[in-house]
């Protein structure tokens, strides 16, 4: 039997890259879209790469973008993909307040521009679409857990626009029968997840206050509250969606909820620190109480976190747990990963991350740490 071709928008991604190893691993053809940028912007895949000088190779990546029609169907109709994994779009929520139109196009309107190339392209009985949609949609609190039937409530210009993307991909299900379904993923991290996600700007920080680069770090909401898993265990989710026999829509999370406060905690135990937290809202601070790890000397009572209201959204998504029933029973899927073993695998790959800073420093060049 042939081999079954995959394109994956947002290759050059956190899921991207875990879904193109999934996907090679299981014997796929897997082409990508990658953005052009002025550095090379493709480290976390890099380990994939082949040179394309190779012939019949099986992970070839392609220049485009979401907001260019054009080539979006010419690859289409190169590539005749039996999946299409949508994964590209502007994904920074607070970010999405700056640029909403931008979010907009690629988001929202990006998704429209694969669903038509695959009408168009006569490919609706061939191509199955997976789209990434967002706990985000859940946004102010209608229900907890939050499951398939919970009512939307988007909160900011990224929810609103994956909201138009959630219900273009229902619509040409239903009104041309393509094979397009919704994946409702709930936060979900990695070693590999964008540094200027919470968890990542945590663990990040975390690692380099421990090996003495940095003293302090600053956060926004430390209340709000999230269900995070870890990204590999939910692309195995995206895969196993658009095998299953009917094209439907899933929610896919781990049932419990954390508030941001906990993570840091968590990731701050696994250096052996203990933190107290002093004071309310803006005010709130955290100080090292106590330091159990001989390798890493932190001084008792420093001051190593502060809210800074920058990082406030003007409206927040407060609290998110899903109900991942229905992927359990039809589908068999569960997490492998619960909250203490993704922040340990976060953290051992930013204390490696860290240790390369700290030699960079030892031999005198200087290292950046970026707090955004
Ligand atoms: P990332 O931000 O890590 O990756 C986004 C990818 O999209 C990158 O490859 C990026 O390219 C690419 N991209 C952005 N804009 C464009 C554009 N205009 N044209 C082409 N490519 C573009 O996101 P994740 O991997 O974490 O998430 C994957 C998808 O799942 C996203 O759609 C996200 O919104 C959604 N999602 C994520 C969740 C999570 O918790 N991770 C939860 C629910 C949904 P570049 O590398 O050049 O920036
Ligand atoms: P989120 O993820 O908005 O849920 O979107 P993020 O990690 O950015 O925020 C989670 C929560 O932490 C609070 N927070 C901070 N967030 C950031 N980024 N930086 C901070 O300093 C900070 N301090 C507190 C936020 O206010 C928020 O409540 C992610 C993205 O991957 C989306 O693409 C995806 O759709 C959703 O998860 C599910």
């Amino acid at each position: 039997m042939k081999n079954k071709v995959a394109f994956i928008t947002g290759v050059t991604g956190q899921d991207g890259a875990y879904l193109s190893e999934l996907l090679l691993k299981k014997g796929y053809t897997v082409h990508g879209l990658k953005r052009r940028s002025s550095l090379f912007n493709t480290d976390r895949i890099d380990h994939l790469y082949q040179d394309p000088h190779i012939e019949n190779r099986n992970f070839v990546l392609h220049y485009g973008d979401m907001t260019d029609s054009t080539n979006l169907i010419r690859l289409i109709q190169e590539i005749q993909p039996d999946e299409i994994y949508n994964l590209a779009a502007m994904s920074h929520v607070q970010v999405s307040f700056e640029t909403p139109e931008y979010t907009a196009n690629a988001d929202g309107i990006g998704t429209l521009r694969i669903l038509d190339a695959v009408r168009l392209l006569g490919l609706e009985k061939k191509t199955r679409i997976y789209q990434a949609s967002t706990s985000e949609l859940y946004g102010k609190v209608q229900e907890v857990p939050q499951s398939e039937t919970t009512p939307f409530y988007p909160r900011s210009p990224y929810a609103v626009a994956k909201m138009y993307a959630y219900w273009i991909t229902v619509n040409y299900r239903e009104a041309y029968g393509m094979y397009a379904c919704n994946g409702i993923l709930f936060n979900h991290e990695s070693p590999i997840r964008g540094e200027t996600f919470v968890t990542r700007k945590i663990t990040r920080a975390v690692s380099r206050i421990a090996l003495g680069l940095q003293d302090k770090f600053y956060l926004g909401n430390l209340d709000a509250r999230r269900d995070w898993g870890h990204a590999k265990d939910y692309v195995k989710m995206m895969w196993m969606i658009l095998q299953a026999e009917e094209a439907e829509d899933w929610v896919i999370a781990t049932g419990k909820t954390t508030p941001v406060r906990d993570f840091v905690r968590l990731a701050f135990n696994e250096v052996g620190v203990e933190l107290e937290f002093k004071g309310e809202g803006v005010e709130e601070k955290a100080f090292v109480k106590a330091c159990n790890n001989p390798d890493y000397q932190i001084e008792i009572g420093k001051e190593i976190l502060s809210v800074d209201p920058k990082y406030f959204r003007p409206t927040e998504v407060e609290l998110l747990i899903g109900d991942p029933t229905k992927a359990k029973e039809k589908l068999n899927w569960e997490a492998t990963y619960d909250l203490p073993a993704l922040v340990k695998d976060m953290m051992q790959g930013d204390l490696k991350v860290m240790q390369k800073d700290q030699h960079l420093k030892d031999g005198g060049f200087t290292t950046f740490n970026y707090f955004e």
